[in-house]
């Protein structure tokens, strides 16, 4: 710390410390007083919806990681591109994060309430807390208070693909201050609900690595039942828990072991040395699962972002 601070001018040293109080004011209960309702309309909402398609809830597990992993959690994902700005959700690696307007329906219960009181940010982390519990994971206390930013670029989208390594995607999260256990847990908490799209895996099944032959490892049956799904033309999107397909447990870990990840990323943490033994732990154990997702859920939505203002509108800065 101290040789740390040495190399610090001044002006640089002020943000540090400016900023600190930034990221640790998010705090549970932020809105009890100024917006006592604030989680329940969230809820109400989010409930809502989730009764008549439960694939909202992958929908908004999806958003809150692409927000948070870009410029923190501020709601960056939400801003609309114009003529002078390509945004976020225009970038490759957006693929088919939805439920924008679930947002927009929720801000707008919330502007009637309280007008500019509740951050896009919080929304975002809230109502993703509501679609973990309702999809029968863990019920959890959200830290609140984010400010939304007002920066939203396509160019700073360096999301990972679903072919990287266990390694290159280590890196991503602890670029961001994230364990290599927050990994394990997150990519496949996540990925233990909601779909992906054949365009995202079909060169294991048909061409791996340019081999022209499908991905050794992948199960045979499971091979044989994506190649049928992604000769369709119209890029369908196949489970990425097999088995319990909308249930938010550890049961993802489970067929993983059993050579059933669909996205390469999957399939490889059971494979790769370096996560291979947490995969396991948590394959065996749904309680340990649904604590650490907890913990790893609530250190993502700490990432801090730049932010400056509560949006009006989601979908644009004031
Ligand atoms: C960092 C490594 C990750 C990679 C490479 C990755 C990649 C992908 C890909 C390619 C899809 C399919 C999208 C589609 O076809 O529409 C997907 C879906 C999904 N991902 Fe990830 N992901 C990662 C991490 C995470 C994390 C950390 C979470 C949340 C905690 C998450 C949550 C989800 C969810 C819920 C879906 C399903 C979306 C839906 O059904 O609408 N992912 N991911
Ligand atoms: C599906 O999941 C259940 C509960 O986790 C498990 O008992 C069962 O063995 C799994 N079945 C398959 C085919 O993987
Ligand atoms: C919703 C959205 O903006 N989708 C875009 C995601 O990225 C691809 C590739 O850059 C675009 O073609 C989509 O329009």
């Amino acid at each position: 710390m101290e040789s740390f601070l040495k190399h610090l001018n001044v002006f640089s040293l002020v943000l540090f410390f400016f900023a600190l109080p930034i990221s640790s004011a998010l705090q549970v209960g932020f809105y009890s007083s100024s917006c006592p309702n604030t989680e329940n309309i969230v809820r109400q909402v989010v409930q809502q919806r989730f009764n008549a398609d439960k694939s909202v809830a992958p929908a908004l597990l999806r958003m809150f990681f692409h927000d948070c992993f870009i410029r923190g959690c501020d709601a960056s994902i939400l801003i609309d591109s114009t003529t002078t700005n390509q945004a976020e959700k225009a970038a490759g690696a957006n693929g088919s994060v939805r439920e924008y307007a679930l947002i927009d329906q929720i801000k707008t219960a919330l502007e009637q309430a309280c007008p500019q009181k509740v951050s896009c940010a919080d929304i975002i982390a809230l109502a993703t807390r509501d679609a973990v519990s309702l999809s029968g994971g863990p019920m959890y206390s959200v830290p609140t208070g984010r400010l939304d930013g007002t920066i939203s670029r396509a160019s700073e989208v360096n999301l990972p693909g679903p072919a990287s390594t266990v390694s290159q995607i280590q890196q991503a999260f602890s670029a961001r201050k994230m364990t290599l256990n927050d990994m394990v847990i997150l990519v496949g908490g996540g990925h233990s609900i909601g779909r992906a799209h054949c365009n995202f895996f079909q060169d294991r099944v048909f061409n791996f690595q340019g081999t022209s032959k499908p991905d050794p490892t992948m199960d045979k049956n499971l091979l044989t039942k994506l190649q049928n799904l992604c000769s369709l033309t119209f890029n369908p999107a196949t489970f990425l828990d097999q088995n319990t397909t909308v249930v938010l447990d550890n049961e993802v870990y489970n067929q993983m072991k059993k050579n059933k990840g669909i996205l390469q990323i999957d399939q490889e943490l059971a494979l790769d040395p370096l996560s291979a033994s947490i995969v396991s732990s948590l394959a065996a154990n749904n309680k340990l699962f649904r604590q650490s997702f907890v913990n790893s859920m609530i250190k993502m939505g700490n990432l801090p972002g730049t932010g400056g203002e509560i949006r009006k509108n989601c979908r644009r800065q004031n």
